[in-house]
């Protein structure tokens, strides 16, 4: 048995963000699939992990660790192997000043957008009832408005066109950040590259008018940099379905 467990889905937003900071830093851990649109995550054994119901966790030494960025930089300084955090106090300030923003600000439209266009329509063809007794077993009220808004295609034209506007900005943002050095925040791949790079990967296929050579070459040539990590690669094998076809098709495709 490994020493530590993750409770994640996907490779993807918030589950990659401790699953690549876990590979980079070569630490082996037992893996426990939360299938997010199973509704797994809300049933009482993980409730029981993580009593908010959302995913991931991690456990180590006794503990139960939760939010996904957090969890990031406990990676970071629990464990031996590459340093996701530079030395130097403006990088690290840099650093999380970007993991900041993505958590709060672009990172929710990210999700929006996936949720309306992905995890929604996945589910609509369940009854009326069945999702209503899923959305009642929901712990946190935020994110049961969230799922209702999902699973009933209740966003309005005006959150989903701010959350455009957003990923707009956002990836021009990254796109200036990238034309001042190598990786967004510092000389070196950090947690900052890792919580960008779980929202971003999938631009080039899903979004190609935002970015891709041409659009946004100083992006483009950080993707191809970060696809061709191994623990890059060896953490969306992980994955179960449509995210690991799609990081294939880009590694196909692009890298
Ligand atoms: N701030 C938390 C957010 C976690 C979160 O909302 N995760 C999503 C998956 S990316 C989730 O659990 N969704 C399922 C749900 O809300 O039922 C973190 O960063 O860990």
């Amino acid at each position: 048995m490994a020493e530590v467990t993750l409770y994640h889905w996907e490779p993807n937003a918030n589950s990659g963000k401790p699953m690549l900071a876990l590979a980079e830093k070569g630490v082996a851990f037992d893996s426990r699939y939360i299938d997010m649109l199973g509704f797994d995550q809300h049933k009482p054994e993980y409730l029981a992990v993580n009593p908010q119901g959302t995913i991931p966790a991690m456990l180590h030494g006794g503990r139960v660790l939760t939010e996904s960025t957090a969890i990031m930089e406990y990676v970071d300084e629990a464990f031996a192997g590459p340093a996701l955090m530079p030395a130097d106090p403006r990088d690290r300030w840099r650093i999380r000043w970007w993991m900041k923003f993505m958590d709060q600000w672009l990172g929710p439209s990210f999700s929006m957008i996936g949720w309306c266009t992905f995890v929604g329509p996945a589910l609509a063809q369940k009854p009326e009832e069945e999702r209503e007794a899923m959305l009642a077993r929901i712990p946190l009220p935020e994110r049961r408005t969230a799922w209702r808004k999902a699973m009933f295609a209740e966003f309005s034209e005006a959150e989903l066109a701010e959350s455009r506007r957003r990923i707009a900005l956002g990836v021009a943002m990254i796109e200036e950040e990238l034309g001042k050095r190598e990786y967004v925040a510092s000389d070196q791949y950090s947690l900052a590259d890792i919580n960008i790079f779980n929202s971003t990967y999938q631009l080039p296929i899903g979004n190609p008018e935002l970015a891709g050579p041409e659009v946004t070459p100083n992006l483009w040539h950080w993707l191809q940099t970060v696809y061709r990590r191994p623990a890059v690669q060896k953490t969306w094998a992980m994955g179960q379905g449509r995210f690991t076809d799609r990081f294939n098709a880009i590694m196909e495709e692009f890298a």
